[in-house]
């Protein structure tokens, strides 16, 4: 068993949709243990660091933005290969070809502003779930 935490964001599109409790639903259904939760008003400071890498790309500055634009809800979700499960509900980053029965797939559309407005975040790597935990939720 490889027992992984990941970091899962409910993005502002998702809290101000009232999608939330669905999402969340979903990833509880898929056995996936909820470990840590919370609403917030992320900072500039934060979103900066969070999106690192993705600094200097034409979608960076509005993705920021769009993150700044309204509360999210963060979560630590705890599971063995929780990263690649959580990836696979979640369903690819453009949210008009996200396969049916995912999450950006059943909720999301590209509503064709600036930024993919997707509904969630997970990290990636174990690496960066470390990462983007410590930056979410502290040491
Ligand atoms: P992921 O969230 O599916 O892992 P990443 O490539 O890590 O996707 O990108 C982070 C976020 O940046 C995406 O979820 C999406 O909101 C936004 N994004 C990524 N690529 C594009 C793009 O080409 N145009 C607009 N927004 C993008």
């Amino acid at each position: 068993m490889s027992i992984e935490r990941t970091l899962v964001l409910i993005k502002p599109d998702g809290v101000a949709r009232n999608l939330s409790g669905s999402i969340l639903a979903r990833i509880e259904s898929k056995g996936y243990s909820l470990v840590e939760l919370k609403k917030v008003n992320a900072t500039r400071e934060l979103l900066e660091q969070h999106y690192e890498e993705h600094l200097g790309k034409p979608f960076y500055e509005p993705l920021v933005e769009f993150m700044l634009s309204g509360p999210v809800v963060a979560a630590i979700f705890e599971g063995h290969r929780v990263i690649e499960g959580f990836r696979c509900l979640a369903g690819t980053t453009d949210p008009t070809t996200a396969a049916p029965g995912t999450i950006r797939g059943d909720f999301g559309r590209d509503w064709g502003l600036a930024v993919q407005q997707n509904l969630v975040h997970g990290s990636d790597s174990v690496d960066s779930a470390e990462r983007e935990i410590k930056i979410w939720f502290g040491a």
